[in-house]
């Protein structure tokens, strides 16, 4: 697991990948200053409030739940953006990766709301923001579906029973690519290829117990730890 942790990290740094970030974030400097200033603001406001806990059951919501930093409930681009720092991301990926996840799922996780700059994410409704194509090892209501996760392992890891290989990986996104649903299948294709890229390990097998530790959220604080005692 270590080992795998290590690669993850040091995948983190690849050039090509900040040489994106920075030509997209250059793009984008007045909102992104408006965004952090208002977030920071929102996020602050907000650490005096009761603490949301996720259900114990609701993977989905534990995901999530590690970017809520003052656990208020509600995951603001700041705090994606600590998430990501905090298990060791540089200063560009935590960025764009705050930026593109609270733009892309704060609308969904708000319904009945009013668009917001701030693009806050509501943890409780996360469930919401799913897609379709997915392995469905989380269910409607964001719950971990232990007999989807097992399928996953059943059905597609041919070579070793508890990983997947590059080629298992892709029989398993076209088992789940639903006929109509591009989106879904692409967005099901960005998740399992850069998890794989990130988590794989020197045998590029991508491990049964390093997909389970994303799932709910442990592998995040697992890292956050790692991070910390180190510093
Ligand atoms: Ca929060």
């Amino acid at each position: 697991m270590n080992t795998q942790v290590s690669k993850y990290k040091r995948c983190l740094c690849l050039p090509s990948l900040y040489f994106t970030l920075f030509i997209y974030l250059f793009s984008q400097p007045v909102l992104f200053s408006f965004l952090s200033l208002s977030s920071l603001a929102m996020a602050s406001s907000n650490s005096n409030e009761v603490k949301f806990v996720p259900e114990e059951d609701n993977f989905l919501q534990r995901h999530v739940s590690f970017f809520d930093r003052n656990k208020d409930g509600i995951v603001y681009p700041s705090e994606t953006f600590q998430g990501f720092r905090a298990i060791g991301c540089g200063y560009a990926l935590s960025t764009f990766a705050s930026m593109f996840i609270n733009m892309g799922l704060s609308r969904q996780t708000r319904p009945g709301k009013g668009f917001s700059l701030s693009f806050p994410i509501e943890v409780k409704n996360i469930h919401l923001a799913k897609h379709g194509s997915d392995s469905g090892v989380y269910d409607k209501d964001g719950r971990f579906v232990a007999s989807k996760f097992e399928e996953i392992f059943t059905k597609h890891a041919h070579t070793h029973s508890d990983a997947l290989t590059k080629e298992e990986l892709k029989e398993l996104l076209n088992a789940n690519k639903e006929p109509i649903d591009r989106k879904g299948g692409i967005l099901a294709y960005a998740e399992w290829k850069g998890l794989y890229d990130l988590c794989k390990d020197k045998n590029g097998l991508l491990q049964k117990e390093t997909v389970r530790a994303v799932y709910d959220g442990s592998l995040f604080e697992k890292l956050e730890k790692q991070r910390a005692n180190k510093s």
